[in-house]
């Protein structure tokens, strides 16, 4: 069989002194952190839609990333051998999982019925390298926004026939994610959203998302898909305004509409950056909602006010990543996805390895600083001790609900003044994080 890196061996963990640029340095898939193997822990999943599809177009300028593999038609065969190129690189990698868009595995044809036929040929293929490698699907999705149909949005669209196009082509990749044993399908915005007022309904679109997600739900219980739903908030891009724009609009959503327990989230950072959050912020309020599903690992750049898609480095952005997941040790079905691309100046296929080693040593690296700081109980301890009023007295009684506004008023007129406030300690916690990394 033909071989498409045939200069790259398996990757391996050789440790932190190594000067191997293509060996983990701390990624050791065995080595336990809290009771899980990094394997289990981090769950890593490659994307197919910038790996494999990945070509280096911008606004500017054309494909960079020429692949010799590729001959750039959307060809069945070209598809099909980029099923070979995908595994022989996740295997090579030695990541457990990836994840595609149905329009990344398979091309597009002139109708529905001949699409679908296409993709289940391509399906039959991925489920035998699947068996062959072990490598498992992460989660599925649908590509709801390439295509011109999708304008003006898919589940949102003003046009019913839009709408009923994006089921059918949903209700399809559901049951390609279920055949490929997927363990989680996700929804990402894509259209849906609005650039003006002036011609939107806005109740409407978001009623007709809801309904979307229903049927959905609906249709996976039908054929037996047990798999997590997954929504992947994001403020814009394309839309000025997405419905998905943030952890709290998402969370909120969810609520409003009956999908609490069937849809929860995938926090992706450079998002999260882009809604002017951080990403351990959007971590941890989805996993105070018990919404903490799944993560795409990336990061933004600080002067580019645009969704990068770099690959994570960042030693101090892995370790406030890691501090929120232990806490919910990890991501039960989800994982860990690289939905990152290398730039378009970095063509060599090589580039490939380096950027997902590189993202997974970080990753590693801050799953140990962050069961380090945990260990030494430093955060939690600081923080059980701001919070001590309310263990005992008037503030166990707000919290049990048993004080009322009465018993609050007549607490504070016999004690005249509150309790002295105690200083927060931030630079104090900012240096002792540091004394960790
Ligand atoms: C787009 C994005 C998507 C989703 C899947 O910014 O992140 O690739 O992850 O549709
Ligand atoms: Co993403």
């Amino acid at each position: 069989m033909a071989e498409y890196f045939p200069e790259i061996q398996q990757i391996q963990y050789e440790g932190p002194q190594s000067k191997n640029p293509l060996a983990f340095k701390h990624y050791n898939p065995e080595e336990v952190v809290e009771g899980q193997t990094m394997r289990d822990l981090f769950r890593f999943s490659v994307c197919y839609w910038h790996t494999f599809r990945g070509t280096g177009t911008d606004p500017f300028g054309s494909a960079t990333l020429v692949r010799p593999w590729d001959d750039g038609s959307d060809s069945v065969e070209n598809a099909l051998k980029r099923v070979d190129v995908a595994f022989e690189f996740i295997s090579k990698l030695g990541a457990p999982f990836y994840c595609w868009h149905d329009r990344d595995i398979a091309p597009e044809r002139s109708t529905l019925r001949e699409t679908n036929a296409v993709l289940d040929q391509i399906a039959a293929k991925l489920k035998d390298k699947q068996a062959e490698t072990g490598i498992k699907l992460l989660w599925g999705t649908a590509n709801l926004f390439s295509n011109p149909r999708f304008m003006h949005g898919a589940a949102t669209s003003c046009n019913a026939d839009v709408f009923a196009f994006a089921a059918a082509q949903v209700k399809k990749a559901i049951e390609v994610t279920h055949e490929l044993g997927g363990e989680n399908y996700v929804f990402w915005g894509g259209r849906e959203g609005y650039h003006n007022l002036y011609n939107t309904n806005m109740q409407r679109e978001l009623d007709h998302l809801a309904r979307f997600m229903h049927l959905a739900h609906d249709h996976a219980k039908s054929i037996g898909f047990t798999g997590q739903f997954l929504f992947e908030p994001k403020p814009k891009e394309p839309t000025k305004h997405q419905y998905d724009f943030d952890a709290a609009t998402c969370l909120n959503f969810i609520g409003r509409n009956g999908l609490d327990g069937i849809v929860k989230l995938n926090i992706e950072t450079n998002h999260a950056t882009l809604a002017g959050h951080t990403m351990m912020h959007e971590l941890e309020l989805a996993r105070i909602h018990n919404a903490l599903g799944s993560i795409d690992a990336n990061t933004g750049d600080l002067l580019l006010g645009w969704d990068t898609d770099q690959f994570p480095t960042d030693i101090y952005l892995a370790t406030q990543i890691m501090l929120v997941l232990l806490e919910q040790q990890g991501l039960g079905s989800g994982g860990t996805n690289f939905d990152a691309k290398v730039r378009r100046e970095s063509f060599d296929p090589v580039d490939l390895f380096h950027a997902h080693i590189g993202g997974m040593d970080a990753f590693a690296r801050g799953a140990k600083i962050a069961a380090a700081i945990r260990a030494d109980g430093v955060l939690s301890d600081f923080v059980a001790q701001r919070y001590r009023s309310f263990d005992s007295g008037i503030g166990a009684k707000i919290e049990d609900g048993s004080a009322t506004f009465a018993d609050l008023e007549a607490y504070m007129l016999e004690k005249g003044e509150s309790a002295p406030n105690e200083s927060g300690r931030q630079e104090w916690i900012e240096n002792l994080i540091n004394q960790y990394l």
